[in-house]
């Protein structure tokens, strides 16, 4: 058989995945919370996985480290798809792209014409596209994490960041002001591997498909 490796994150697109590839008949040896390993076997000799950054997946599979791996919408727009075939929507790990103030920040008069907004995120590219549609001018600020804070010690008027309960935005006195995109985690696969490997990752596409139809 030849050999595959598929490229995951740990945490909620490691956990959701697992049913997935259960349906597949693909089981991990171990669980990578758990291990400090970064190659995990699976019940098939020939099929591992390597546990990534969220951030770093597609970057595996452009270059076909990795024959195929999971990662969010949000983490695609921002990588650019280069050398990716995103054959199938997961709708795993959902969530939504909001942009987020302090309660009370008066968003609407701060978005005028001829105002600037300074606005922190993980998210550069997405913040910036979604301002330039509004014609409203930016300062962006880059982040890595935890950028509720922005707003809250004055680094930041706004913050772009994925919400899914609401509970980090209302444990930090901010709130959602507008809605970016919905997003959700995508398969992606290395163009070059999809048509080598053609026999092997078709078959566990058309499962992953069938599965995802079921859970809808
Ligand atoms: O954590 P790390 O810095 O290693 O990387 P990561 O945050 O990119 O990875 P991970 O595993 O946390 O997220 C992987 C993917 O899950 C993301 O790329 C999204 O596509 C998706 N996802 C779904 C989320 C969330 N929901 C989510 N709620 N990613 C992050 N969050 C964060 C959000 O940034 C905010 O800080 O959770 C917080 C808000 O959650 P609520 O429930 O309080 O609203
Ligand atoms: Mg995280």
């Amino acid at each position: 058989m030849k050999p595959l490796t598929i490229a995951l994150s740990k945490g909620r697109i490691f956990d959701e995945t697992l049913p997935l590839l259960a349906a597949a008949g693909i089981h991990p040896t171990e669980n990578p919370e758990k291990s400090r390993k970064l190659i995990i076997a699976t019940n098939h000799a020939h099929i591992r996985l390597v546990i990534v950054r969220a951030s770093d997946v597609p970057t595996y599979v452009q270059y076909g480290t990795a024959d195929f791996g999971i990662a969010g919408k949000d983490v695609l727009i921002e990588h650019g798809g280069d050398g990716l075939y995103q054959p199938l929507d997961l709708k795993i790990a959902q969530c939504r792209m909001m942009v987020a103030v302090r309660k009370g920040f008066d968003y609407a008069a701060a978005v005028q014409p001829g105002c600037r907004l300074r606005v922190a995120s993980k998210y550069p590219n997405i913040a910036a596209e979604h301002f330039a549609d509004k014609g409203v001018h930016v300062d962006l600020i880059k982040l890595y994490g935890s950028m509720e804070l922005a707003p809250l010690v004055g680094l930041s008027d706004a913050i772009v960041d994925l919400v899914s309960t609401g509970n980090t935005l209302k444990a930090n006195d901010l709130e959602a002001v507008e809605h970016i995109a919905d997003i959700s985690s995508r398969l992606i696969v290395n163009k070059a591997a999809l048509k080598l490997k053609y026999d092997v990752i078709q078959p566990i596409i058309d499962t992953f498909a069938a599965a995802t139809q079921q859970a809808a």
